[in-house]
């Protein structure tokens, strides 16, 4: 028998173990990396002379004055974007052509030589302002490889570049990205050489002692895109659309015959599915233009709104983001067509995902960690991404029964992982129950901050199972939806 003092004692052991969570597995997101995890949506401005030359790659040459926008609207832009449900704006502040659309202080090839607002504009500080005055978050894309710049293969243009990011991260607030891509040397004007200049991209830019000593000092919030992360890493394609199977965490490869991953000179291979248990927490951000190009062409329209939602289905239904590329025309606004993909694409989004049909249903675990209902399946049906369902250790393949009270009729399955405590799930199952016996609706693999299943055809259905078939560890998961596609 134990005595009542010991009874007490072990009570109290049993409690603090029952508060326990389940210990993280394998790579974990930065608290930045979580809060990029919910922007889920955002664009991608591209605006520069090379807009009115009607190109996709600046050569570097283009006349600033060439750059005179009839009416540009920074708020035409974002209302736009905000009414595609898109929750940020990453600004390219200078694209390889070279021109910056702030003032600095580092190349004369900038905005204050333009007739853009009679020279004294700021085009950085207009999308800044009006991103964070309708509730976006704000980002940039400063091109390393600049077209236009004298200095561009030497030494000093690293200073330049550098200085470059440095007037963009201390002057326009707090950032939620900075993205960085790859494109790297080739020909150009470089201050009227004309000529290829090739740089080794392994070595020239040196990111490691950029990201550290620059963007981790003076924006430690923003999440660094590129190839290889550190945050958040290039999808491998610019369709729109990771894998099916796509992990968040990634083992950054070199290229063939280098030795070390760099934007631009990295085996990307990998990048549509990340690497199963990678040595760091690198989530996907699928970059594709609403249009075919980066830059506005008269002649090209916008991707549907159908084609829209398949791609956010392929991107933040796999875990990751859709950066979804923007492009003014030469007056500076949208075009109306865009503005109305945007808002199409967006009221299907918020239609589709307005009311969860099964928030309100009753449920019933298998297990749930120490008998604590902290730990709850309930906390799978609040809608609050913090709390979750977890079992203990050794339920690794648990089920949850869910009952409707009464039919409902779904096309869309909806899980999402806590992801502070890592990537858990390999392989999950969804069951309807079809009045005699359980019928399989769908099987899955990666969820991670997002899994979103369209089925093929609707489903009625009352009592819905949910089963983990595969996981290393216990799980925890925050959210399971079902909903009906609105179309
Ligand atoms: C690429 C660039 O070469 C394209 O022009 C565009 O800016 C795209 C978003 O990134 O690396
Ligand atoms: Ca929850």
């Amino acid at each position: 028998m134990i005595k009542p003092i010991a009874a007490l004692f072990f009570l109290s052991a049993l409690n603090a173990f029952a508060q326990t969570p389940p210990k993280p597995y394998g790579a974990t997101p930065a608290p930045r990396q979580v809060l990029w995890h919910q922007t889920e949506v955002y664009g991608l401005i591209h605006f520069t002379p090379t807009t009115f030359e009607n190109k996709e790659w600046g050569f570097g040459d283009a006349d600033p004055k060439a750059f005179n926008p009839s009416d540009f609207n920074a708020e035409q832009i974002v209302l736009a974007a905000k009414a595609g449900g898109l929750k940020g704006i990453v600004l390219v502040a200078k694209h390889h052509d070279g021109f910056a659309l702030w003032p600095t202080k580092t190349t004369e090839y900038n905005i204050t030589k333009s007739p853009f607002r009679d020279g004294k504009g700021d085009l950085v500080k207009e999308v800044a302002d009006a991103t964070r005055k309708h509730g976006l978050k704000f980002g940039v894309y400063c091109s390393p490889w600049d077209r236009n710049n004298a200095k561009y293969g030497t030494p000093e243009y690293l200073a330049i570049y550098r200085e470059q990011l440095r007037e963009l991260y201390t002057n326009y607030g707090e950032l939620f990205m900075s993205w960085h891509d790859g494109a790297n040397g080739g020909d150009g004007y470089y201050g009227g050489a004309r000529e290829k200049r090739s740089i080794d991209n392994t070595t020239y830019y040196q990111w490691d002692s950029t990201w550290t000593n620059l963007t981790r000092k003076l924006q430690p919030n923003a999440n660094i895109f590129s190839d290889i992360g550190w945050d958040v890493r290039w999808a491998g394609n610019e369709d729109g659309s990771v894998n099916e199977t796509s992990w968040a965490t990634l083992t950054p490869k070199p290229s063939e015959g280098k030795n070390v991953a760099v934007p631009g000179q990295a085996n990307a291979t990998e990048n549509p599915g990340g690497t199963r248990n990678g040595k760091f927490w690198i989530p996907a951000e699928c970059d594709v233009p609403l249009r075919k190009g980066w830059f506005y062409h008269p002649n090209e329209k916008p991707k549907s709104p159908e084609k829209l939602f398949d791609l956010y289905l392929k991107s933040v239904g796999r875990g990751a983001a859709l950066d979804l590329g923007l492009a003014p025309d030469t007056r500076g606004q949208l075009h109306a067509d865009d503005v109305a993909a945007l808002k199409a694409f967006g009221d299907h989004v918020k239609e589709t995902f307005a009311t969860n049909l099964i928030a309100k249903a009753s449920s019933k675990a298998v297990n749930v960690r120490g008998y604590n209902s902290i730990y709850s399946a309930k906390n799978l049906l609040d809608g609050k991404p913090e709390t979750y369902w977890a079992t203990d250790d050794d339920f690794k393949t648990p089920e949850v029964i869910l009952d409707l009270g009464q039919p409902a009729v779904f096309d869309i399955i909806t899980l999402q992982e806590f992801i502070k405590l890592g990537q858990r799930i390999e392989e999950f199952a969804v069951d309807a129950w079809q009045g005699t016996e359980w019928k399989e609706i769908h099987k899955g693999t990666s969820v991670g901050a997002k899994r979103i299943v369209k089925l093929e055809a609707p489903v009625t259905a009352q009592r819905i199972r949910l089963r983990i078939t595969k996981s290393p560890v216990s799980v925890a998961i925050s959210e399971f939806g079902l909903y009906k596609d609105s179309e």
